[in-house]
């Protein structure tokens, strides 16, 4: 089935033409995860009609409404099919950024793949992660941000960490719409992805490597 149908919707924030495509698409046997990527192009759409002054912040808010629901209704089809057991993971979006998505996408996926999974929310300042990597003995910590000053503030967590002596006890991994290979490099993380699969890859090699 062609998701173009679907990109577009969402970017008109249509929400009814939206769900029923969705609808649609998994009776016809689509992927959920072609069904994700179609939403997330939409969404990107809409970030670029919100920058070119079309749209306002209450679109990107009605946009947001509309990917909720798609998630609920996809979220029983998106388990991992990987099973990793016994690793914790800490997760949250950064400081000053309150998107959270992309990373609930992330915290179930994790879930789903059998991780002990701490989510912290959003706006999470460096301190709390730091509390919940010593509460947890997590051995993974995940950062989510889509605003470039979120860069700012996973740089600003990884130093912290690093004060507080848990560097070497935790491999760091970053992600959210901007976040590239380059990103990663300049905030010190270890690694980044670009979707939720991305993410339990990663922590799968990780703990496996680690156990
Ligand atoms: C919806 C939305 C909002 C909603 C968010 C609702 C919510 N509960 O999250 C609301 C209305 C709150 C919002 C607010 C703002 N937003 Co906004 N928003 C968006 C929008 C349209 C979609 C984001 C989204 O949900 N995408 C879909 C999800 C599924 O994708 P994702 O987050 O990338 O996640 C996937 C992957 O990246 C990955 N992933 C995510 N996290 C992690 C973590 C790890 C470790 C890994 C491995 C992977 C991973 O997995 C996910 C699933 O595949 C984007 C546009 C865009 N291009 O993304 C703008 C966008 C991010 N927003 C933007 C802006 C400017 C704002 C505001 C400043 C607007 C304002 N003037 O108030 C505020 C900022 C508030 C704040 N302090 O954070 C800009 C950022 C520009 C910049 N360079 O900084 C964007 C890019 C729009 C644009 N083009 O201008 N926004």
């Amino acid at each position: 089935m062609m998701l173009e149908p679907l990109v577009t919707a969402l970017a008109d924030l249509e929400e009814d033409r939206v769900l029923d495509i969705v609808g649609e698409a998994l009776n016809e046997g689509a992927e959920p995860l072609s069904i994700l990527q179609a939403c997330q192009r939409g969404m990107t759409e809409v970030g670029d009609r919100f920058e070119k002054k079309e749209y306002f912040v209450s679109d990107l808010m009605m946009s947001g409404e509309i990917f909720k629901q798609v998630g609920l209704i996809l979220e029983p089809h998106l388990k991992s099919s990987t099973r990793i057991s016994g690793g914790a993971v800490v997760i949250g979006t950064v400081q000053g950024d309150i998107h959270d998505i992309g990373k609930d996408i992330v915290v179930n996926m994790l879930k789903s793949a059998d991780l002990d999974v701490t989510d912290l929310g959003v706006d999470v300042p460096p301190a709390r992660f730091i509390d919940a990597l010593r509460e947890t003995d997590a051995s993974v910590l995940c950062m989510s941000g889509l605003l470039t000053l979120a860069f700012d503030s996973m740089k600003e967590t990884i130093h912290e960490v690093t004060d507080a002596g848990l560097r070497d006890k935790v491999r760091i991994m970053v992600g959210g719409g901007p976040v590239n290979n380059l990103v990663c490099e300049v905030v010190g993380a270890d690694d980044w992805g670009a979707d939720a699969q991305a993410a339990v890859r990663l922590a799968k090699s990780w703990l496996e490597v680690g156990a």
